[in-house]
């Protein structure tokens, strides 16, 4: 049976507890585990929804006067996204591991018993949101080895190679709110609306097209940029090239989703500022890059898949290139050709 939700009669909405079980039916091993750990994320994402759109009468702009473990001031959203996440996820009893980019540690969820981690930045491009920028949520699931959990250190579970995730996706706050997600069976996207204050099935299967003359990257950084970048970059506004246009948000979920639909490459190479990248790969370079690959594009730290990356820490971060397969296989040639050259 393939994954397509088959309705009966003439055809109406799909709800997204709809789709995730017509995706559960086709396998003959769930349990209903999984979509009960979904639709904890779904009503996370419309609860949050509905904060963020009010966030100006709220009171819940600005600054939450504490930093993260970054060193980043925290916003009051980014505080109440952190907690909505935590009461919709972490009491739903198979949830045994919560990591945030808000959190300095990994939380364990009612012991041993919870099949799966879940990593999640709640609020992520946060600080846009004082200028009504869009945000968005973006999350990774992975299950845990609970044969052999003795209450060791959860970060076992929680370092693991982005190719083992389960299930990814990220929620983007814009002119709507649209959540995009996948299991490994296609990526499928759906819009909040909030007449019904539910999830209603936008589009199944969004295939990312193979290239796209669009460019997405901070050239604030142009100086700090490898030689490889700078060069590609170069080319991209050639009269060779096309030239190029070059959009780019600030906001990773925003910049991400156009580059899904649209085509094209979003880049956030290594600078003076971020040696190592700014983005965490835990959670959102992987859960990017499973969504991204499942849609037929590519993810690359500029030499390495990254759902190939082994994770260290909880906080590490990455160079991250994603977008059209056709556009990040040129950026990796570009990449080849200057590698042994210096910045210039
Ligand atoms: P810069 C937002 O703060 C974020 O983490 C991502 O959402 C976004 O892609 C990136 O940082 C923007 O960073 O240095 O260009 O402002």
């Amino acid at each position: 049976m393939s994954d397509q939700v088959h309705l009966s009669g003439p055809k109406t909405f799909v709800t997204i507890e709809e789709h995730i079980l017509g995706q559960q039916r086709s396998h003959p091993t769930a349990t209903g585990s999984f979509s009960w750990l979904l639709s904890g994320i779904t009503l996370a994402a419309r609860i949050i929804s509905a904060k963020v759109r009010r966030a100006g009468i709220l009171e819940v702009l600005g600054e939450a006067g504490d930093v993260n473990v970054h060193g980043e001031q925290q916003q009051k959203l980014d505080i109440l996204a952190n907690k909505t996440i935590e009461q919709c996820l972490g009491y739903r009893g198979n949830v045994g591991i919560l990591a945030s980019e808000e959190l300095d540690h990994p939380k364990v969820m009612g012991g041993s018993s919870g099949k799966y981690v879940v990593i999640f930045d709640p609020l992520d491009g946060s600080s846009n949101i004082d200028v009504n920028v869009s945000v968005g949520t973006i999350f990774a699931i992975f299950e845990r080895d609970t044969s052999n959990f003795n209450g060791e250190d959860p970060m076992t579970d929680v370092l693991q190679q982005g190719h083992r995730q389960v299930a990814a996706g990220y929620i983007v706050y814009g002119s709507s709110t649209v959540l995009t997600y996948t299991t490994g069976e296609g990526v499928h996207m759906f819009t909040l609306d909030p007449t019904v204050g539910g999830f209603i099935l936008a589009q199944e299967n969004v295939r990312m097209p193979e290239s796209g003359k669009m460019f997405s990257v901070n050239e604030g950084n142009w100086n700090s940029f490898p030689r490889g970048i700078q060069e590609y970059l170069k080319w991209c506004k050639s009269d060779a090239a096309g030239p190029y246009t070059a959009r780019y948000i600030g906001s990773l979920v925003a910049d991400f989703h156009r580059t899904l639909l649209r085509g094209g490459i979003f880049l956030y190479p290594p600078t003076a500022k971020s040696p190592t990248g700014k983005l965490r790969l835990l959670y959102e370079a992987d859960p990017i890059a499973f969504l991204a690959e499942q849609a037929g594009g590519k993810a690359t730290d500029g030499q390495i898949r990254i759902l190939d990356k082994q994770p260290t820490s909880l906080h590490e971060r990455t160079p991250f290139i994603v977008g059209s397969v056709r556009e990040v296989e040129r950026v990796e040639e570009f990449m080849r050709k200057y590698a042994e050259s210096p910045v210039a």
